[in-house]
């Protein structure tokens, strides 16, 4: 039998790596997109390379950026892919206040560059395309929990583009009758998470904090509430939605939100480090309650998270909470992961990678990265 073709956009990003393990699994050919950087990019997805000479290899990457339509007609032309997953985007919401003209480039203009492409090539009844569309959208809070029939207000220029990204999707889909959807997919996280991600940042300076490689982790607004799920969960869904008998529109969530404030107390607790608060707002410090790991020696009442203002963002997306019945229904899917699971598996990963760098840095292998 024939390999289904699947061509991933943003394959290096932390969902491209657990989607490609996914469709690999399920005997898929990958291609994905990666763009060229002056360093080594492809961390996510090393361990799943295979010798580009292999004539049976079925991960296969391509050169491109979402900027660049001449680029992705001739690789879409060349790969003439059943299922498209465009997931490549400039992703950080607070850096695209800083970068709105390009964010709007890649986030927006890029998905109709997908869309225009399948167009041109004759391939809008064989190619699939699914978009990842974001719970940002919601911004402003309508109403709660958020559905797929609850108004957008976005709040940054990230949310913005993606709000454009995600009608342009909806209007091929009408116009052209072409299966495309929107997966509205509510905050997903990982050890492969960016770094600059609160839960990845959190995670990270709880394991340099316990292991006394770092004093003290600045953050922004603690009040701010998600609903956070597993990546792996979530890439399951995306798989989902582009197998159904006709093209639609999901919200993937798990319906519970949870503060960034207590995401830092249940990831320090994974460490055995009882964390509480006192002040608020910019004033607002977190300290040690007591500390029941003997591998960390950190003394009670050491304050280890202040509030640093340069994290605020100039509009902010205080609550969401994602109303999963659709996709339950429909897609069956349902998360394997939980909160603490994640957590769990975060700080646990993070603890592992920083007795390593230490172990380097004590040596003299490794210099500390001073830019984080
Ligand atoms: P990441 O930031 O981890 O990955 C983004 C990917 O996009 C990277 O591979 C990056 O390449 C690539 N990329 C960035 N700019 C371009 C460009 N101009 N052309 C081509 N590729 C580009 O994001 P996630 O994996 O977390 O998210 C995947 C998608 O889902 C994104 O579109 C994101 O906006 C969206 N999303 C994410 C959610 C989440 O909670 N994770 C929730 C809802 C939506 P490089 O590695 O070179 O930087
Ligand atoms: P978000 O994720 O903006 O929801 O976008 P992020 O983890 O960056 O922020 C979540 C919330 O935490 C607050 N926060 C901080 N955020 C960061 N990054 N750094 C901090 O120090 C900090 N302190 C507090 C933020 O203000 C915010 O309220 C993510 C991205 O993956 C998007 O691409 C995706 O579309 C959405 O999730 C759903």
């Amino acid at each position: 039998m024939k390999k289904k073709v699947a061509l991933i956009t943003g394959i290096t990003g932390q969902d491209g790596s657990y989607l490609t393990e996914l469709l690999l699994s399920k005997s898929y050919e990958v291609h994905g997109i990666k763009r060229r950087s002056s360093l080594f990019n492809t961390d996510r997805i090393d361990h799943l390379y295979q010798d580009p000479h292999d004539e049976n290899k079925s991960l296969i990457l391509h050169y491109g950026d979402l900027s660049d339509s001449t680029n992705l007609i001739r690789i879409i032309q060349q790969v003439q892919p059943d299922e498209i997953y465009n997931l490549g985007a400039m992703s950080h919401v607070k850096v695209s206040f800083d970068t709105p003209e390009y964010t709007a480039n890649a986030d927006g203009i890029g998905t109709l560059r997908i869309l225009e492409a399948i167009r041109i090539l004759g391939l809008v009844k064989k190619t699939k395309v699914y978009q990842a569309s974001t719970s940002e959208l919601y911004g402003l809070v309508q109403a709660v929990p958020q559905s797929e029939t609850t108004p957008f207000y976005p709040r940054s220029p990230y949310a913005v583009a993606k709000l454009y990204a995600y009608w342009i999707t909806v209007n091929y889909r009408e116009a052209y009758g072409m299966y495309a959807c929107n997966g509205i997919l509510f905050n997903h996280e990982s050890p492969l998470r960016g770094e600059t991600f609160v839960t990845r940042k959190i995670t990270r300076g709880v394991a340099k904090i316990a292991l006394q490689l770092q004093d003290k982790l600045y953050l922004g607004n603690l009040d701010a509430q998600r609903d956070w799920g597993h990546a792996k969960d979530y890439v399951e869904a995306m798989y989902l939605i582009l197998q159904q008998e006709e093209p639609e529109d999901f919200v993937i969530a798990t319906g519970i939100t949870t503060s960034v404030r207590e995401f830092v107390r249940l990831a320090f607790l994974e460490a055995g480090i009882t964390v509480g608060f006192k002040g608020s707002g910019a004033n607002e410090t977190g300290y040690v309650v007591s500390c029941e790991n003997p591998s960390y020696q950190l003394p009670a009442g050491k304050e280890v998270i202040s509030v640093d203002p340069q994290y605020y963002r100039p509009t902010e997306v205080e609550l969401l909470i994602g109303d999963p019945t659709k996709c339950q229904q429909k897609l069956k899917w349902q998360p394997k992961y939980d909160l603490k699971g994640l957590v769990k598996e975060m700080v646990a990963s993070d603890i592992e990678l920083f007795q390593k760098e230490k172990l380097l840095q004590e040596s003299g292998y490794m210099i500390k990265n001073q830019f984080e």
